[in-house]
């Protein structure tokens, strides 16, 4: 165990006597000490509601979950704290523009979305369409995984009032240039959101620079806790949407003749905020920041590299993505032996991937295959663990006779 390793307590597990490969860090990431340590502190310490109290918990509560705020603000380098909105996660975040940005639209509005989206950046958009009959333009791409830029480019019309679009496709790796994509989209008129649920804890993100409207992405796939995450939204976008839910922090003022809503960010935060989940989080984003975004990214394109050359090496495996610019992801089948089964093997081997469609189903349609198994690396995997993967679909191969 190394000494990365040695900060995760889960890592020193065993799984059906073996010890355990987690390879599965796209769906979610285990946690270090220190995260573990800030939810403990934060119930052990200075449990209190928080913006509510006169009484010295709640203030330093207050304090902490605020102070978290900034920490999320640097991460992601935007401008101001009133830009990052505390949600349950990407989902939500997602959830959260397509309902209010939604309001704006008119029947036959174009949002698009591209054919890689996780299902949490197409239905959003699809439930809206029900409501507004506006209408979801998908942009393609090919054999490999790459967008196709020319088509996009070819897909604007008059209508086109939005593009949402993930920064790293969850289910092929492919990391998508999504600077180049906001600003055509910008180009003509259109607004802008990265679903940053598979960049944000491998690539280094600059808001700013890359000048999108909305950005969303979930604590628990960068080491934080489950239940908490970011939208961020550009200020003065986020105060000309109207509120998302209403209820206690939301408001300014409540009464019967009329309510007023708070300012930002917590016109968008309505109901006790998960003050521990945020303090934790910003310690995860801590602890990434001191070990070197840059540095984390290149340990897991190394990885990445090594993987899929010993996954050529083996024989018999398709990889699913072949896009130029990768993240620690890869997708793949074994000849035609189910994903399940894979993963079923694997799994008895103490080895942890992730099996079936990934939560987008377009993506496997447009393989034109059901699913895939799926390693995904974070900062604690090690070339041994892709060693220890390999004999295990050697194993697989064995007893599939291939
Ligand atoms: N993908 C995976 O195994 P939530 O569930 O809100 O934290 O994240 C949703 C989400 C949105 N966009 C992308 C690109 C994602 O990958 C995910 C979550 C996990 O691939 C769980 S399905």
């Amino acid at each position: 165990m190394n000494l990365i390793q040695s900060q995760f307590p889960i890592l020193s597990r065993t799984i059906y006597g073996k010890p355990l490969v987690y390879l599965d860090n796209a769906a979610t990431t285990q946690k270090p000490q220190v995260v573990l340590d800030a939810i403990q502190t934060a119930y052990t310490q200075r449990n209190a509601n928080i913006h509510r109290g006169v009484h010295f918990l709640s203030q330093e509560a207050t304090i902490a979950h605020e102070s978290a705020r900034d920490v999320v603000r640097d991460f992601i380098h935007a401008r101001s704290s009133k830009e990052i909105i505390f949600t349950r996660g990407t989902t939500e975040g997602i959830n959260l523009v397509a309902s209010c940005f939604g309001q704006q639209l008119q029947e036959g509005d174009e949002i698009m979305v591209s054919m890689m989206e996780h299902h949490s950046n197409i239905v959003p958009w699809q439930l809206l369409s029900m409501q507004k009959n506006v209408k979801i333009v998908p942009i393609p791409f090919d054999e490999n995984g790459e967008l196709e830029m020319e088509e996009f480019r070819k897909l604007f019309s008059k209508k086109t009032k939005f593009v949402s679009i993930a920064h790293v496709s969850n289910a092929l790796g492919t990391v998508n240039p999504v600077k180049e994509i906001i600003a055509e989209a910008h180009r003509h008129g259109a607004l802008t959101l990265v679903d940053g649920a598979q960049s944000t804890p491998h690539i280094s993100i600059d808001v700013q620079d890359l000048d999108c409207d909305f950005f969303a992405f979930s604590g628990h796939k960068i080491y934080g806790p489950t239940g908490i995450g970011i939208l961020y939204g550009k200020e003065s976008l986020l105060n000309s949407l109207p509120p998302y839910m209403g209820g206690g922090e939301m408001i300014e003022k409540v009464s019967f003749s009329g309510t007023t809503f708070n300012e930002l960010p917590y016109k968008y935060e309505a109901g006790t905020p998960d003050y521990v989940g945020s303090t934790a989080l910003a310690a995860a984003l801590r602890f990434v920041s001191e070990i070197g975004m840059e540095k984390i990214a290149k340990h897991e394109q190394d990885l990445l590299n090594y993987c899929t050359e010993r996954l050529h090496d083996l024989g018999g495996v398709r990889i699913i993505g072949q896009a130029t610019k990768k993240s620690g992801l890869i997708s793949f089948l074994l000849g035609d032996v189910h994903p399940f089964d894979v993963g079923t093997i694997l799994d008895k081997l103490g080895i942890a991937v992730r099996t079936g469609h990934h939560c987008a189903q377009p993506v496997m349609e447009r393989m034109g295959i059901e699913g895939t198994v799926r390693a995904s690396f974070a900062l604690y995997n090690t070339k041994e663990d892709i060693d220890v993967l390999i004999e295990g679909l050697l194993r697989v191969k064995k007893m599939f006779r291939m």
